[in-house]
Formats: structure tokens, C-alpha cells, sequence
């Protein structure tokens, strides 16, 4: 007996010994150690056996076992490690290597002049706002003195998706909001910038522009408040020899109102093709806040009054690059902005 054990685990080393990857191993393992396996079958022989010869039989297979158990496990081990380090070295990458080139961006002029805009008002205390695209006629007009029937909507043709809801035609909507939603009804400072829409179809409109508007509300607001904020405004947009000039002019929702004029910063004002040989570019409306708007949404004019403008960014942005086509701000070629990232240097 003792020598037909000796002889299975012989036979088992030998053949663990002789195998090449982990599934031969398996099979190995099987045929020896698994429920059919010749060490199993072995062990059940045992009862045959008188009984004062069980127990050292049974030791000599346990021994023969463990030692082919654990020469599997040796095997197996070698085999996995085997495994890890081919794995590792199909893995293997070459940091020397160059690395590809990242395609660098560069940020829309429209955004640049958004940006400088947002972070001088910032400077001076006012909060930026945003609000809905989607408006209601409520906040869009009549809340800007502008009730149903008014001739001076037919100014603002305009995107209607309901009989009481349309595409927002000015920011001024969202500055309506904030009179209304300021429960305190206390002093406001804010510019809105944002995308607007109007119903226009010839060559030098678009259905759809950006615009900001600001608005400040407070105790003893005057027109001077407003002409020196524009000068801020202008000198910081397009120079410090900037000049501006004040037009009369109608807006429903301030009073008085104007349209205001920069004096050309291409020929100084001396006149010459971007000015039309005028000296000045038309570039805001603006005004003092109608009593009525500040009545609407809830202000007493007895005690607050206020100062609004609003100017096309298009437009801006368009004088301050010196851009001549106004289609090139939105074909988004990368040649065409990539520019403004040396410009702004
Ligand atoms: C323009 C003219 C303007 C305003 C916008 C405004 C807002 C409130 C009250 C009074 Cl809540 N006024 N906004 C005032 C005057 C002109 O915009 O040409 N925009 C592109």
C-alpha cells in the first residue's frame, strides 16, 4: 500500500512539474485531488483494511495529499505572477515618449467684451443677473410701460409662442423681475447680460442679438449719475479719449430718454468710413426710469428714481476689434478668433 501511494504522489509532482499554464494545472488537480481523483479514491480503499492499519494509511494519503496540494499551490503561484508580469509588460509605456499637442482654444470675442463688462460693473458694486429667454408679455412689456395696443411695441416685432408668451425682445424684462421680486423695495444696481430676439429678416439684422442693460435704482438718482457712469463705461470700453454726445430721443420705459453717441475712435472724430464721415457711432439708449416703471413694479418716484441704459454687444464688440462683417462673430472660425488672444495682450 505504502508504496502505490508513494507512487500516485510520484506520478502527481511529476505531472504538476510538467504542466505549462494554470487550466493544466486544473486538470492535474482534478484527476489527483478531485472527487474521482486517484489520492480520493485511495482514502475510500481504507475500509478494506483491518482496522488497527486505518489510521497510519489514512496519515500517509493526508501527508501525500498536502504535499501535492501544495506543490499545486506553488505551481499556481508561479503561474499568476507569470501572468502579472506579462501582463505589466504589455502595459509597459515609454514616458519619453512626446506627447501629443492639445488643440488650445480661445475664448469668443463676444464673451471678452461680456467679461470686461461684467467684472467693471462688478467693481463698482453692481450684481450681474441673468433671467428667462422665454418670456411672459407681462415682464416683456407691460411691466416696462408698455401696456397691449401701445404703438411702440410695433418697435420690438417680436417672437409671440402664446398669445401671452414670447422670446424676450430686451433684457429689460429681467430688470422688471428685480423691481418686482425686491421685497424691500430698496436701492438695485445691476447689469443684465444675455441673448435677446426680435422679428427682423434684412442683411444687417439678425433675429437674434446679445445685449446688456444696467440699471440702477436709488434715493437722488440724477441724470449726472448716469452721464458719468457712461463716460466709466465707454473710456474703459474704447479708450480713455472716448467722448460722448446725447441725443434726444423715446424710449417708453425712461423719461427723459436719449440715444447716445461715441465719438469715433477710428479717425478720432475727424470723420471717415466707420462713422459714416460723421465723427460719431450710435452705440447705447438710455434714459431715467419712467415714473410709471417704478409705479408698475411696486416703487414710490416720490422717493426712488433711477437711471437705466442698454447697448447691442454685437455692436460693441464689432467697434472694439475693429470687425467689419458682423457675420464673422458667428461662423466661430478658429482662424478668425484666435486673434483676440493676441489683441488682448
Ligand atoms: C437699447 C436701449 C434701453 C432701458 C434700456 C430700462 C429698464 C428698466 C427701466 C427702464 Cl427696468 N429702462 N432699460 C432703458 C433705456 C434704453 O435700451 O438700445 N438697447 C439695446
Amino acid at each position: 500500500m505504502k508504496e502505490k501511494i508513494d507512487e500516485i504522489k510520484k506520478n502527481a509532482l511529476n505531472e504538476i512539474e510538467n504542466t505549462s499554464d494554470l487550466k493544466e494545472l486544473d486538470n492535474v488537480r482534478v484527476k489527483y485531488l478531485g472527487k474521482k481523483g486517484e489520492l480520493t479514491a485511495i482514502l475510500k480503499m481504507m475500509g478494506t483494511l483491518p482496522k488497527e492499519e486505518r489510521p497510519s494509511f489514512g496519515s500517509l494519503v493526508n501527508k501525500a495529499k498536502e504535499e501535492v496540494q501544495s506543490k499545486i499551490a506553488e505551481k499556481e503561484d508561479q503561474y499568476k505572477t507569470e501572468e502579472i508580469n506579462k501582463k505589466l509588460e504589455s502595459e509597459r509605456i515609454d514616458v519619453t515618449l512626446p506627447a501629443s499637442k492639445i488643440k488650445k482654444g480661445s475664448k469668443h470675442p463676444l464673451n471678452r467684451v461680456i467679461e470686461e463688462i461684467e467684472d467693471l460693473f462688478v467693481s463698482m458694486g453692481y450684481d450681474v443677473m441673468e433671467g428667462p429667454e422665454l418670456e411672459t408679455d407681462e415682464y416683456n412689456f407691460e411691466r416696462l410701460n408698455l401696456p397691449k395696443g401701445h404703438p411702440a411695441r410695433d418697435m420690438q416685432d417680436s417672437f409671440y409662442i402664446t398669445t401671452e408668451h414670447l422670446l424676450r425682445t430686451q433684457t429689460s424684462a429681467v430688470q422688471a423681475r428685480t423691481l418686482m421680486g425686491n421685497k424691500e423695495k430698496g436701492p438695485i444696481r445691476e447689469i443684465v447680460p444675455g441673448k435677446t430676439y426680435r422679428r427682423e429678416d434684412d442683411a444687417t439684422h439678425s433675429h437674434q442679438f446679445n445685449q446688456v442693460e444696467a440699471l440702477v435704482v436709488d434715493k437722488d438718482i440724477s441724470f449726472a449719475d448716469l452721464k458719468g457712469t457712461l463716460e466709466i463705461f465707454m473710456k474703459h470700453m474704447l479708450g480713455e479719449n472716448t467722448q460722448l454726445r446725447f441725443r434726444p430721443s423715446y424710449f417708453p420705459f425712461t423719461e427723459p430718454s436719449y440715444e447716445v453717441d461715441v465719438s469715433c475712435f477710428k479717425c478720432g472724430g475727424k470723420g471717415c468710413n466707420l462713422c459714416k464721415r460723421t465723427g460719431w457711432i450710435e452705440l447705447l439708449g438710455a434714459g431715467i426710469v419712467h415714473p410709471n416703471v417704478l409705479k408698475m413694479n411696486g416703487y414710490d418716484p416720490d422717493i426712488y428714481s433711477g437711471f437705466a441704459f442698454g447697448t447691442g454687444l454685437d455692436r460693441l464688440a464689432m467697434f472694439k476689434y475693429g470687425i467689419t462683417d458682423i457675420r464673422l462673430l458667428y461662423e466661430n472660425d478658429v482662424r478668425f478668433l484666435s486673434q483676440f488672444d493676441r489683441m488682448d495682450k
